[in-house]
């Protein structure tokens, strides 16, 4: 069991200050300050459900093959939700440890904030809500104005649009997982951010980064599934805390 601290430690700014290759696992979590609803919130202020159905249906290849428009409408109100927000301290910290070290941000967000505050290196292993994807010609066709003017949208090819995003049952895109994966276990430092950690394979990542040498560091207001496998969680915001760790 790790530990579980409530404030950054100056063992940590240590590790942090001398880290070369730092790999991060971010999820709902890290979008909360951005007003960003997460799965499970705490405080049951989480969209795990809508229309009475939940998101494990809602966002699954299954219901998009039976109901496209209903999966469509989902999405069309997700996008809604998600129009306004913009990057919060915890994006912009992490998009300023890219200066003097790599770092890889592998995340399970699909708002696209990350990119927003300026890192480059973001993998997003369940895709993005601004974007459509086209079954027929493999087209990816950024969609980023809600409400869209006809839904589903179309491909320049004319066959209908699906929400660039992975589903539950779906295959992440390929390669992405490889490349996170390659991430955890090459670095010095990884950070699980923000996340319940109950999806894979996303979930798999803090536990490879551990057993491939890296000190794992989670960053939650709560504990969760993960916590018992990780070198020290911070309880806390990202918001709060990843600015932190950068002061020396
Ligand atoms: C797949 C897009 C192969 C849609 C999403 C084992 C291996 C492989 C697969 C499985 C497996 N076991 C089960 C599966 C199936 C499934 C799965 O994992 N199911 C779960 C529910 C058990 N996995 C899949 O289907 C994946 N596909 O593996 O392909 C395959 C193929 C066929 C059959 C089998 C396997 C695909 C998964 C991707 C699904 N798509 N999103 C959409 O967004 O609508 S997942 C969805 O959940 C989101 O991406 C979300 O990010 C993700 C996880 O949720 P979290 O990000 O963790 O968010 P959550 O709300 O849960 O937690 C928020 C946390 O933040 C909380 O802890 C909270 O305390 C904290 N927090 C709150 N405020 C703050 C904060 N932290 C920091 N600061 C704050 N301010
Ligand atoms: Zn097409």
């Amino acid at each position: 069991m790790g530990e579980v601290l409530s404030v950054v430690s100056d063992a940590l700014r240590r590790r942090f200050r001398d880290a070369e290759r730092i790999a991060v696992l971010t999820g709902a979590g890290m979008s909360a300050e951005s007003g960003v609803p997460t799965f499970r919130g705490g405080g049951g202020t989480g969209i795990w459900e809508w229309k009475g159905r939940p998101v494990t249906e809602l966002s699954s290849a299954e219901l998009l093959a039976e109901d496209p428009a209903l999966v469509w409408e989902w999405f069309e109100y997700r996008r809604g939700l998600m129009k306004a927000v913009k990057p919060n301290a915890g994006h912009f910290a992490l998009a300023g440890w890219e200066k003097g070290r790599d770092v890889t941000i592998a995340t399970q967000n699909i708002d696209g904030l990350h990119a927003a505050a300026g890192s480059r290196r973001v993998l997003e292993m369940h895709g993005n809500l601004w974007r459509g994807a086209c079954a027929r010609c493999g087209l990816r066709k950024d969609l980023p104005v809600t409400p869209l003017p006809e839904v589903p949208p179309h491909c320049d090819c004319g066959a209908p649009l699906r929400p660039d995003v992975v589903l539950f049952g779906e295959m992440l895109p390929p390669g992405v997982y490889d490349a996170a994966l390659g991430a955890a276990v090459a670095c010095d430092l990884f950070f699980v951010i923000g996340t319940s950690a109950v999806v894979y394979p996303a979930a798999y990542l803090p536990v490879e980064a551990r057993s491939a040498g890296a000190f794992v560091v989670e960053v939650n207001p709560e504990e969760t599934e993960i916590t018992g496998r990780v070198d020290v969680t911070i309880l806390g915001k990202a918001g709060e805390i990843l600015p932190n760790l950068a002061h020396s």
